[in-house]
Protein backbone atom coordinates (compact mmCIF):
# COMPACT_ATOMS: atom_id res chain seq x y z
CA UNK A 1 0.00 0.00 0.00
CA UNK A 2 2.59 2.03 1.04
CA UNK A 3 4.63 1.26 -1.87
CA UNK A 4 1.35 2.10 -4.08
CA UNK A 5 0.93 5.44 -2.51
CA UNK A 6 4.76 6.45 -3.02
CA UNK A 7 4.45 5.46 -6.80
CA UNK A 8 1.39 7.60 -7.70
CA UNK A 9 2.96 10.32 -5.73
CA UNK A 10 5.87 10.02 -7.29
CA UNK A 11 4.65 10.62 -10.49
CA UNK A 12 2.50 13.19 -9.52
CA UNK A 13 5.51 15.14 -8.02
CA UNK A 14 7.02 14.62 -11.01
CA UNK A 15 4.29 16.15 -13.53
CA UNK A 16 3.74 18.97 -10.96
CA UNK A 17 7.73 19.98 -11.11
CA UNK A 18 7.69 19.62 -14.45
CA UNK A 19 4.54 22.25 -14.98
CA UNK A 20 6.45 24.23 -12.23
CA UNK A 21 9.45 24.78 -14.05
CA UNK A 22 7.76 25.42 -17.39
CA UNK A 23 5.79 28.24 -15.58
CA UNK A 24 9.41 29.46 -14.38
CA UNK A 25 10.62 29.40 -18.06
CA UNK A 26 7.71 31.27 -19.62
CA UNK A 27 7.62 34.15 -16.84
CA UNK A 28 11.32 34.17 -16.80
CA UNK A 29 11.12 34.50 -21.27
CA UNK A 30 8.62 37.08 -20.69
CA UNK A 31 10.57 38.84 -17.84
CA UNK A 32 13.51 38.94 -20.08
CA UNK A 33 11.60 40.19 -23.36
CA UNK A 34 10.05 42.84 -21.44
CA UNK A 35 13.22 44.30 -20.00
CA UNK A 36 14.58 44.46 -23.61
CA UNK A 37 11.83 46.10 -24.82
CA UNK A 38 12.05 48.77 -21.83
CA UNK A 39 15.85 49.63 -22.41
CA UNK A 40 15.17 50.08 -26.61
CA UNK A 41 12.75 52.54 -25.12
CA UNK A 42 15.35 53.93 -22.55
CA UNK A 43 17.81 54.17 -25.77
CA UNK A 44 15.65 55.64 -28.04
CA UNK A 45 14.14 58.19 -25.61
CA UNK A 46 17.16 59.85 -24.41
CA UNK A 47 18.36 59.78 -28.30
CA UNK A 48 15.64 61.74 -28.80
CA UNK A 49 16.36 64.19 -25.99
CA UNK A 50 19.54 64.95 -27.13
CA UNK A 51 18.62 65.62 -30.55
CA UNK A 52 15.92 67.75 -29.29
CA UNK A 53 18.23 69.67 -26.86
CA UNK A 54 20.79 70.01 -30.26
CA UNK A 55 18.59 71.72 -32.12
CA UNK A 56 17.70 74.03 -29.32
CA UNK A 57 20.97 75.11 -28.88
CA UNK A 58 21.88 75.05 -32.93
CA UNK A 59 18.60 77.47 -33.27
CA UNK A 60 19.09 80.19 -30.44
CA UNK A 61 22.80 80.14 -31.80
CA UNK A 62 21.37 80.78 -35.01
CA UNK A 63 19.37 83.28 -33.62
CA UNK A 64 21.78 85.23 -31.41
CA UNK A 65 24.71 85.41 -33.61
CA UNK A 66 23.38 85.26 -37.38
CA UNK A 67 26.01 82.79 -37.88
CA UNK A 68 25.95 79.58 -39.62
CA UNK A 69 25.62 76.38 -37.14
CA UNK A 70 29.29 75.36 -37.93
CA UNK A 71 30.29 78.39 -36.38
CA UNK A 72 28.04 78.98 -33.45
CA UNK A 73 29.10 75.57 -32.16
CA UNK A 74 32.85 76.91 -31.69
CA UNK A 75 31.50 80.04 -29.90
CA UNK A 76 30.85 77.49 -27.01
CA UNK A 77 34.35 77.17 -26.34
CA UNK A 78 35.62 80.41 -27.67
CA UNK A 79 38.69 82.11 -25.06
CA UNK A 80 39.77 85.44 -25.40
CA UNK A 81 43.44 85.64 -24.74
CA UNK A 82 45.09 89.36 -24.03
CA UNK A 83 48.64 90.48 -25.25
CA UNK A 84 49.48 93.56 -23.55
CA UNK A 85 51.75 96.10 -25.63
CA UNK A 86 54.01 98.20 -23.83
CA UNK A 87 57.15 100.14 -24.75
CA UNK A 88 59.41 97.11 -24.48
CA UNK A 89 57.03 95.07 -26.65
CA UNK A 90 54.20 92.85 -27.04
CA UNK A 91 54.19 90.05 -23.82
CA UNK A 92 53.06 87.57 -23.90
CA UNK A 93 55.36 87.38 -26.93
CA UNK A 94 54.18 83.79 -28.00
CA UNK A 95 51.23 81.83 -27.56
CA UNK A 96 49.48 79.12 -29.06
CA UNK A 97 45.33 79.20 -29.48
CA UNK A 98 43.01 77.25 -31.34
CA UNK A 99 41.12 78.33 -34.07
CA UNK A 100 38.11 80.19 -33.29
CA UNK A 101 39.86 81.87 -30.54
CA UNK A 102 40.00 85.66 -29.94
CA UNK A 103 43.41 87.81 -29.31
CA UNK A 104 42.45 91.25 -27.79
CA UNK A 105 45.50 93.62 -28.17
CA UNK A 106 45.79 96.02 -25.45
CA UNK A 107 47.65 99.15 -26.13
CA UNK A 108 49.88 100.46 -23.13
CA UNK A 109 52.65 102.00 -24.49
CA UNK A 110 53.22 105.77 -24.71
CA UNK A 111 52.34 105.43 -28.41
CA UNK A 112 50.42 104.28 -31.56
CA UNK A 113 49.83 100.17 -31.91
CA UNK A 114 48.96 98.82 -35.44
CA UNK A 115 49.44 95.49 -35.31
CA UNK A 116 50.17 93.71 -38.74
CA UNK A 117 51.21 90.43 -40.04
CA UNK A 118 54.62 89.53 -41.21
CA UNK A 119 56.56 90.81 -43.20
CA UNK A 120 57.12 94.26 -42.66
CA UNK A 121 56.29 96.55 -45.01
CA UNK A 122 53.92 94.02 -47.21
CA UNK A 123 51.99 92.23 -44.62
CA UNK A 124 51.10 89.46 -46.46
CA UNK A 125 51.31 86.50 -44.61
CA UNK A 126 47.86 86.88 -43.18
CA UNK A 127 46.34 90.00 -44.39
CA UNK A 128 42.96 89.32 -42.60
CA UNK A 129 45.02 89.34 -39.36
CA UNK A 130 46.43 93.20 -40.14
CA UNK A 131 44.94 96.17 -37.87
CA UNK A 132 45.05 98.48 -40.65
CA UNK A 133 44.45 101.15 -38.33
CA UNK A 134 46.81 102.78 -35.44
CA UNK A 135 45.40 102.81 -31.70
CA UNK A 136 46.47 105.08 -29.21
CA UNK A 137 47.61 104.47 -25.78
CA UNK A 138 44.60 102.29 -23.48
CA UNK A 139 42.81 101.84 -26.83
CA UNK A 140 42.76 97.93 -28.11
CA UNK A 141 42.28 95.46 -30.91
CA UNK A 142 40.90 92.30 -30.94
CA UNK A 143 41.18 89.47 -33.85
CA UNK A 144 38.96 86.55 -34.21
CA UNK A 145 41.88 83.88 -35.65
CA UNK A 146 40.12 80.97 -38.07
CA UNK A 147 43.30 80.55 -39.95
CA UNK A 148 45.69 77.28 -38.59
CA UNK A 149 48.85 78.58 -38.78
CA UNK A 150 51.84 79.92 -37.37
CA UNK A 151 51.59 83.75 -37.48
CA UNK A 152 54.23 86.18 -36.62
CA UNK A 153 53.31 90.28 -36.71
CA UNK A 154 54.65 93.08 -35.54
CA UNK A 155 53.43 96.99 -34.63
CA UNK A 156 53.90 98.58 -37.93
CA UNK A 157 55.03 102.03 -36.19
CA UNK A 158 58.14 99.95 -34.68
CA UNK A 159 58.94 97.26 -36.40
CA UNK A 160 61.03 95.68 -34.46
CA UNK A 161 58.89 94.79 -31.84
CA UNK A 162 56.72 92.09 -32.78
CA UNK A 163 55.71 88.09 -31.87
CA UNK A 164 53.78 84.80 -32.79
CA UNK A 165 50.73 83.47 -32.30
CA UNK A 166 50.32 79.74 -33.21
CA UNK A 167 46.25 78.71 -34.23
CA UNK A 168 46.56 74.50 -33.95
CU1 LIG B 1 54.80 96.63 -40.93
Amino acid sequence: MSYKNKTTGGFFTGLIGIIVILIIIIIGYYFIKSKSVYNDYQTKTSEETKDSALQTVNVSNGTNNGVSIGTSVNLGITRTFTVNYTDAGFNPNTLEINGGDIVRFVNQSNGGMDVSSNPHPSHTDYPAFNENATVNAGGTFEFTFDQAGTWSYHNHLRPNLGGTITVK
